[in-house]
């Protein structure tokens, strides 16, 4: 299997501030280390650098203004954080950094940092590159070992630990080369905002996120069943909030109703947003996904008809990283 992996991503290295608190966080450079030294050792997959993709592609999923001040973080000598929250609901980008900072980051997970741009950059074109190898059936399955993640980011917000939405812009992508109808799953353990409200409005893409219930778990705002998407796109947007200890049983029945809808809709690519976050031992999440389920769920995957694209999002269980990642990509080799 081919894998694209972000040659400069380990100079993005934040913090988090939590109740006010700064701490270190899980969303290390070493997660897609462990992954890559996993698939390493396995043998069956072929490493390449990204193509640095092309930013009018970016800006057809991202609004100009917010891609102006990811682009200026040359400028940034230290993290930036939000300080103040955007009390007005307009939606114009605000002249003052302050409030731009305010305005384009939702969470104080998500700050800024010096090589934004290019790693952030470079995470999508990751995602990107490899839905160019989709396109002409050259390959049936491409995995982006995509850092940072994507899926929180909005049209004109980070969070989450997401800057650019990797696997929207690969999905745009798919679209900008032909494809009428594309499928996104997201397994990550938390919900997939960002991508829903990129696709909300259109029946092109079919987002379906398996997740955990946002009354219990971030993003807090989004992710509930009756989010079923608008005009054109309504009855095209899926969400499956499950409670916690969701074991590999339970989580096999959901993801099976899932397919079901996949193959109602009948599309020409299948986009899997992919967060290892719903492992049992992660850190910050409270599914019990154990590595054999992880194996399951990529074999119901890759026994589907589509062409596929794997995009990393979340993971935090640095121990296990690498055998999660294995169980489940391997059934797709
Ligand atoms: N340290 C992704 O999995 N929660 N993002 C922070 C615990 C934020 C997760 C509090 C979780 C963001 C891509
Ligand atoms: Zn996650």
């Amino acid at each position: 299997m081919i894998v694209y992996y972000p040659p400069n991503h380990y100079l993005h290295q934040i913090l988090e501030v939590i109740n006010g608190v700064i701490t270190i966080t899980d969303e290390s450079p070493e997660r897609v280390e462990v992954i890559k030294s996993a698939l390493q050792e396995h043998g069956g997959f072929i490493f390449k650098k990204p193509d640095i993709c092309n930013e009018k592609l970016i800006g057809q999923v991202h609004d100009k203004d917010y891609l102006n001040f990811l682009k200026n973080s040359q400028d940034w000598q230290r993290l930036e954080f939000p300080s103040v929250s955007d009390y007005t609901k307009k939606s114009k980008s605000p002249a003052h950094f302050i409030a731009k900072k305010g305005f384009h980051i939702f969470d104080t997970y998500t700050p800024l940092t010096k090589n934004l741009w290019l790693v952030a950059k470079e995470s999508a074109s990751c995602a990107v590159s490899a839905s160019n190898l989709l396109v002409g059936k050259k390959e049936k399955v491409v995995y982006a070992l995509s850092r940072p993640p994507g899926h929180h980011a909005t049209k004109n917000m980070a969070g989450g630990y997401c800057y650019l939405n990797n696997a929207a812009i690969a999905t745009q992508n798919l679209i900008n080369r032909g494809a009428k109808k594309i499928a996104i799953l997201d397994i990550d353990f938390h919900h997939c905002n960002g991508t829903q409200d990129i696709f909300y409005q259109t029946n092109k893409v079919l987002t379906i996120s398996i997740h955990a219930d946002p009354n219990r778990k971030f993003p807090y705002f989004t992710g509930f069943k009756s989010e079923i998407g608008s005009g054109p796109g309504k009855g095209y947007n899926y969400n499956f909030p499950l409670p916690e200890k969701i074991n590999d049983r339970q989580y096999l029945k959901i993801l099976v109703s899932s397919i079901k809808i996949i193959k109602k809709y009948k599309p020409e690519y299948l986009v899997v947003s992919v967060g290892f976050d719903s492992y049992e031992k992660d850190p910050i999440c409270d599914f019990s996904i154990s590595l054999n389920g992880f194996n399951l769920i990529g074999k119901e995957l890759s026994k589907l008809p589509y062409q596929t694209l794997l995009v990393q999002e979340g993971g935090y269980c640095l121990k296990d990283l690498g055998k999660c990642a294995l169980s489940f990509l391997t059934p797709f080799l």
